[in-house]
């Protein structure tokens, strides 16, 4: 069985119509698409997703914001033999949560200047993964 990770392409993204470009990013690098459904998510689910970060300052905007509107949500799959975890591959071509510090050839990096849009979520852990998968294909 091969890896899997939970990704999301934000509603800024495809407000933005960068969708295309993003899932084209992880498809050039080798990783493959095994699930994809464009969906508005409600609070309840957003909030179950984010729950790490309730109580935060930002939670609430957060939840505004993962809502306004479809995500393109995504399960990418990469090989066994890849090297590390797909997750964290992942994430290194995301870039840092913040677009104005992340790297120039990220997707965060290239297309992003906001925290509050940053265009992509992925999986911070194999068990986030199994998680976040279960909560959006489950
Ligand atoms: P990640 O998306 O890089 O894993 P997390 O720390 O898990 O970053 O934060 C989840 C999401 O919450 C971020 O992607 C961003 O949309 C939002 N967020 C994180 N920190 C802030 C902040 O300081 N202000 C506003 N929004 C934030
Ligand atoms: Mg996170």
């Amino acid at each position: 069985m091969s890896q899997q990770t939970y990704v999301m392409c934000k509603p800024d993204a495809v407000e933005r119509g960068l969708v295309g470009e993003i899932i084209g990013r992880f498809e050039a690098k080798g990783l493959t698409v095994a699930r994809a459904e464009l969906r508005t998510i409600d609070r309840d689910t957003a909030a179950k997703h984010y729950a790490e970060h309730d109580g935060k300052p930002f939670f609430a905007s957060l939840i505004d914001f993962i809502t306004r509107g479809p995500s393109m949500l995504l399960v990418l799959e990469g090989p066994d033999d890849a090297g590390d975890d797909v997750f964290a591959l992942v994430r290194l071509m995301m870039g840092s949560t913040n677009p104005a510090k992340s790297a120039p050839g990220t997707i965060r990096g290239d297309f992003g200047l906001l925290v509050t849009e940053n265009l992509v979520h992925g999986s911070d852990s194999v068990e986030s993964a199994a998680r976040e998968i279960g909560i959006f294909f489950g």
